[in-house]
């Protein structure tokens, strides 16, 4: 049902007149700027060096003279450097691994929690989730801001929560059938497994309740959405965040799949060119910077995220007068350069995915030969083509055309066993790069 959360008070802010929303993100904003000026001090250090105070910030149109933050910031100051009030008013921690050393550590005070239950509540309602609903979430719980987050946000819904984390898949399976869950939340690697567990079993996810699936937390392809919905019935919303900012619930679609809604009154997007910092008009590519309007434990300005995408600011049919951004497809940093040409291995799903019966299970290994860099990808073959050669080669060739019409570059496919590739229970990890340098 399409606009259904329009009556619900909790997503009043979505539906926001665009001056009103203004003023109220300047007050934000320099709320924000005075707190973190005044309690963090490489925040400070870094106005003192521009020569900016505070108050220097009295449009939004002053945003640019403000400095980044970036996640080496987070790093440095490891464990608790960029917290901006005392550990007596910190009433959760969160921490995201990342790829080398040390976590990045992140806090809320009892009002930022306030903050994140509002904006989840708000994207759940948006994928049409209401207290009527009983709301599976497998993301993990823990360290990882996916549970916790997606929790609180189908609780303060009034949503019957199932606090299942992620793992144990069959168990997954069978608390989707046996308690008649209409929605679900995980990372969409870990939704296809489920699929294939349900499968395996002779379960079939169309003849359930499940109807909506919230999916974040990693890229994911329109192709993916499509297998996904074909597969099990449910309609596939997008979902970002990112820890450093608040967690899940930054931006959701709607109705509409044309992007994904910003939670402007909360979060302040910003486009740079990733070369030259300088910002980008509303449409054009690069890397999104975020502001958090209301994040009083850890405020973080002009974040860099390394996350490509554009803002979309043409008017959605939904009636949410938040600008979107575009769906995530990739991270500056999983870009890899193959000889000399930027590959992204969202293109790679893209052209996998564009072929009829190629599956979406998949891992990209790159491996340094004779001093020259390769890629060799591994695609599962769908059970019911196992055996059959003169398929399977037939399908090879399409899945490489097809990737190379895209990408320009030739890959090495190989077609391998049905449920051999490892399956993920959260974050897929799609790339391996084994190269010596
Ligand atoms: O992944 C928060 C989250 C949990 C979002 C559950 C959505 C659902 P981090 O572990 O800090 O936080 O990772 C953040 O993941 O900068 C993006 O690169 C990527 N990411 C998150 N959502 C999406 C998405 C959580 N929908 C990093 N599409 C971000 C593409 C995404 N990438």
């Amino acid at each position: 049902m399409k606009n259904n959360d329009k009556a619900n008070p909790i997503c009043a802010p979505d539906y926001i007149d665009r001056d009103a929303l203004r003023t109220l993100q300047l007050q934000r904003l320099r709320t924000m700027v005075r707190h973190a000026y005044d309690n963090v001090a490489l925040f400070r250090g870094r106005m003192l060096d521009l020569g900016l105070k505070p108050d220097d910030i009295r449009s939004l149109d002053d945003l640019p003279k403000l400095p980044f933050m970036v996640k080496k910031d987070l790093r440095d100051t490891y464990p608790f450097g960029l917290f901006a009030v005392p550990m007596s008013e910190i009433v959760r921690l969160h921490a995201s691994s990342g790829t080398t050393g040390k976590p990045i550590v992140v806090a809320y005070t009892k009002a930022d929690l306030d903050v994140w239950r509002q904006v989840m509540g708000r994207s759940l309602a948006a994928a049409g989730i209401s207290r009527n609903d009983i709301v599976q979430i497998s993301y993990g719980y823990g360290l990882f801001t996916g549970g916790l987050g997606a929790h609180d946000g189908a609780e303060a819904l009034g949503a019957s929560v199932v606090p299942a984390s992620g793992g144990n898949t069959r168990r997954q399976v069978m608390l989707l059938r046996d308690f008649g869950v209409n929605a679900i939340c995980c990372t969409p690697s870990y939704f296809l497994h489920m699929i294939d567990q349900a499968d395996t079993e002779g379960i079939d996810l169309r003849e359930l309740p499940l109807r909506v699936g919230v999916f974040g937390a990693e890229p994911w392809t329109q192709g993916m959405r499509e297998r996904m919905e074909q597969r099990s019935g449910i309609e596939a919303f997008d979902i970002y965040g990112l820890s450093e900012i608040i967690g899940p619930g930054v931006a959701i679609e709607c109705h509409e799949h044309d992007g994904l809604h910003i939670f402007e009154d909360y979060f302040y997007p910003e486009i740079i060119d990733p070369d030259t910092g300088e910002v980008l008009p509303d449409g054009e590519v690069g890397e999104l910077v975020l502001t958090s309007l209301s994040k009083y434990a850890m405020p973080m300005i002009r974040y860099r995220t390394r996350d490509l995408t554009r803002i979309i600011s043409e008017p959605c049919a939904c009636g949410r007068t938040l600008r979107r951004i575009d769906r995530i497809s990739t991270r500056s940093d999983d870009m890899f350069i193959f000889r000399g040409v930027n590959v992204f291995p969202s293109q790679i799903e893209a052209g996998i995915l564009r072929v009829e019966g190629a599956s979406p299970n998949y891992r990209i290994t790159l491996f340094t030969s004779h001093g020259m860099d390769n890629i060799a990808v591994e695609v599962e073959l769908q059970p019911e083509m196992y055996g059959d050669d003169e398929r399977v080669e037939e399908l090879r060739k399409k899945i490489t055309a097809s990737v190379e019409s895209i990408t320009g570059i030739r890959v090495l496919f190989k077609v391998v066993e049905p449920f051999s590739i490892e399956r993920s229970e959260g974050k897929a990890k799609r790339v391996i790069d084994n190269r010596t340098r």
